[in-house]
């Protein structure tokens, strides 16, 4: 151990003192030092996606981009580009809990040997405003209410709901934040967005618009409501300890690069206008190619000098890739920069290592806080005679940064383009094309969000001048749950579509149990031959079966031999599990049926719409719960699971994620 100066240091439990007794000497350097660095350890979090979590990985892609673009990484199959991603909630801060109702940040930096490209997405293909000069305006509706800074990661108040009720154009992203979607089951299981439209331009010259996609190789899937609720309490860090872990394990989180290409000349009639963020445009109409495969195979090695120091930016951009006018968009080249030189203390943040480019950097910066680079030599200008001209422009190469000559004109004014102001026809689009399920949990989730807010006129004005014009379901069950008259609605659907599959999780499963949790309920006596022929069957599928028990150590099994217990039940719940599965044996499941906490660990899971598997005696823990062991997703066998159907009935009912049509869930508490 030595000071930041290199000198050893021989105790560090002990300052400094005149006698055992005695004052502390100001001489303490090494007290004075230790002290001094831990005052100033915070800096200030990011102002919106504060709470965060990372991993590192490398990208490829599958085949030469060539013909669409000419950015260097996306040419060669064979070349394995480094990347850092960070995920985020957007509301809370850095303390916040992972499985609050919010959108997810899904933020890649390409360290490419042309210099780093940044895709700063999020897990909603749209945002809530077309223009970012409103971005102040939506943040600060969304987060705490600045009198009291209530309530934390939460959009259910008053502030937020007022802006949406005076703001249209928020419609669409308010149906997405209140879909299943806002509720990730995991940062593997969603989906991400470029979110605006971009521009892929090739050696020629020749530019296309697109449309950036993120497709989990494992599928997406949510949490429900009250799963997420009760998780930010037993476990906040739920979504960070799930990306760890699988990291840890080897279980690497994959998503594939998808581009949807749009050609300039088919922009008018593809009808919907590209530079509005609060457009989409469906996979059905222009089919999202996959070209390329982001994996994550190494976590962090320090939260802070990597997750809290990365500085994404919208404007860290290679030769090949573009951007295009959407004025959200625009707002934000101006607003990574800008909030980074407060948050990490100066104009130097691109030396700090996480954020450093691979490519070679060269130019006459220089000076400022935290300065690393040793500039050598005289000419620190450009052009120069003394330097030898160094460094001199990417011009022969052909590697400089040249912006697509797009032609431009018009008049100087604050104005918005008609063309911006269909703010329903998509809301009604997405709402439209999910599943019942999950439109029962929109509904569900405007009847909490709206429940919360104080003001009458509020939940009234969103009823009436928003919900009205997106579907006439959906503000009739709000209306009336809210105890408000019914208003008419008017809806007048624009778009080429009547539903877009696509939008619905429902469609985007993954028949798969890889990397899922399953807990066993265990005590003293349970078949363990049974237990340990169906854990190994599930985890040779790539799902992972942890044993619960009262107490940690490890329980009889009826022949007498030890069972080891992964978890005990007062450290552990129902809802960090996807699946539970009750072994037979007659003294473990007579213990657990008296067991309240066993008891409400299997409701609650059949609550949340869980696959339960049973054999032989599990089944009576089952029916003591309350649970009609025939319900949909419960998996029950008098038989033991050998040479039955068991193994292979409940992995499928596994891999359903969830049993959505149990009409009779709310007979059974939890
Ligand atoms: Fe951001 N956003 N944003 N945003 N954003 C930030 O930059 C901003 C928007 C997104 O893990 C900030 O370094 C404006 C859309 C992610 O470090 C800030 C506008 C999308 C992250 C900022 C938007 C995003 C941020 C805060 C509207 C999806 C976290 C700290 C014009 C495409 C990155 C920081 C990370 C972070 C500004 C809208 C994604 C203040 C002005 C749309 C994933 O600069």
């Amino acid at each position: 151990m030595t000071t930041d100066q290199g000198i050893g240091i021989e105790n560090t439990d002990d300052s400094l003192r005149v006698g055992a007794r005695g004052p502390t000497l100001l001489e303490d350097f090494h007290f004075r030092e230790k002290m001094m660095r831990f005052d100033h350890e915070r800096i200030p979090e990011r102002v919106v996606h504060a709470r965060g979590s990372a991993a590192h990985g490398y990208f490829q892609v599958y085949e030469s981009m060539a013909e669409y673009s000419k950015a260097r990484f996306l040419q060669d199959p064979s070349v394995k580009t480094p990347v850092f991603v960070r995920f985020s909630t957007v509301a809370g801060s850095r303390g916040s809990a992972d499985t609050v109702r919010d959108v997810r940040g899904f933020a890649v930096k390409f360290y490419t040997e042309e210099g780093n490209f940044d895709l700063v997405g999020n897990n909603i293909p749209v945002f809530f405003i077309q223009d970012g000069i409103k971005f102040p305006d939506v943040i600060h509706a969304v987060k705490p209410e600045p009198h009291h800074e209530m309530p934390q990661a939460a959009s259910a108040h008053d502030s937020f709901w007022d802006f949406v009720s005076l703001v249209p154009e928020t419609a669409h992203m308010v149906m997405w934040a209140m879909s299943d979607r806002a509720l990730p089951r995991s940062f593997r299981m969603m989906e991400g967005f470029g979110v605006h439209t971009f521009r892929l331009v090739n050696a020629q010259g020749v530019s296309r618009f697109v449309k950036f996609h993120w497709k989990p190789l494992l599928g997406v899937a949510s949490l429900v409501w009250d799963e997420s609720q009760k998780l930010a309490g037993k476990d906040p860090d739920y979504h960070r300890r799930d990306l760890w872990e699988a990291i840890e394990q080897g279980d690497f989180p994959e998503y594939e690069l998808g581009v949807q290409i749009i050609e300039e000349s088919d922009v008018d009639k593809l009808g919907i206008e590209l530079l509005d963020p609060t457009k989409i445009v469906p996979e059905e109409l222009v089919p999202v190619r996959r070209i390329g495969k982001l994996t994550l195979n190494r976590n962090p090695t320090n939260f802070f000098a990597e997750t809290e120091q990365v500085a994404f930016c919208v404007a860290n951009i290679v030769p090949g890739i573009d951007f295009t006018d959407d004025p959200l968009m625009q707002a934000r080249l101006f607003s990574y920069l800008d909030t980074q030189l407060t948050r990490l203390g100066g104009p130097n943040f691109a030396e700090i290592p996480i954020n450093r480019p691979l490519a070679p950097v060269h130019n006459h910066q220089q000076d400022g806080f935290h300065r690393q680079t040793i500039n050598a030599g005289r000419a620190n200008y450009h052009p120069n005679s003394l330097g030898g001209g160094c460094p001199m422009l990417s011009v022969g190469n052909k590697s400089g940064f040249v912006h697509h000559p797009e032609k431009l004109g018009g008049q100087k004014a604050r104005v918005r383009s008609e063309s911006f102001g269909d703010h329903f026809s998509q809301a009604t689009l997405f709402f439209r094309s999910l599943s019942k399920p999950e439109q029962e949990h929109l509904i569900e989730a405007l009847l909490f969000e709206l429940g919360k807010v104080e003001r009458k006129e509020i939940r009234q004005r969103v009823v009436e001048r928003i919900l009205a014009n997106i579907d006439g379901e959906l503000v009739t069950r709000v209306a009336e749950g809210l105890g408000l008259p019914v208003p008419r609605a008017s809806v007048t659907p624009k778009g080429k579509l009547e539903k877009s599959p696509a939008l619905s999780i429902e469609n985007l499963k993954k028949e798969s149990i890889q990397t899922r949790r399953i807990a066993a309920l265990v005590a003293d006596g349970v078949d363990a031959a049974e237990l340990a022929s169906v854990r190994a069957a599930i985890e040779k599928m790539g799902a992972k079966v942890k044993v619960i028990a009262k107490r940690l150590g490890t329980v009889k099994g009826a022949g007498g031999q030890p069972v080891e217990v992964d978890k005990s039940a007062p450290t552990t719940a129902s809802i960090e599990y996807d699946a539970v599965f009750i072994p037979g044996g007659a003294a473990s499941v007579a213990a657990l049926k008296k067991d309240g906490d066993a008891l409400h660990f299997v409701q609650e899971a059949y609550r949340h719409c869980k696959a339960l598997g049973a054999t032989k005696e599990g089944l009576e823990l089952l029916r003591a719960a309350g649970i009609a062991v025939n319900a949909p997703g419960v998996v029950a066998t008098e038989a033991g699971a050998d040479g039955g159907a068991f193994i292979s009935t409940f992995v499928a009912a596994i891999a359903k994620h969830r049993h959505w049509e149990r009409a009779d869930k709310d007979g059974v508490p939890a």
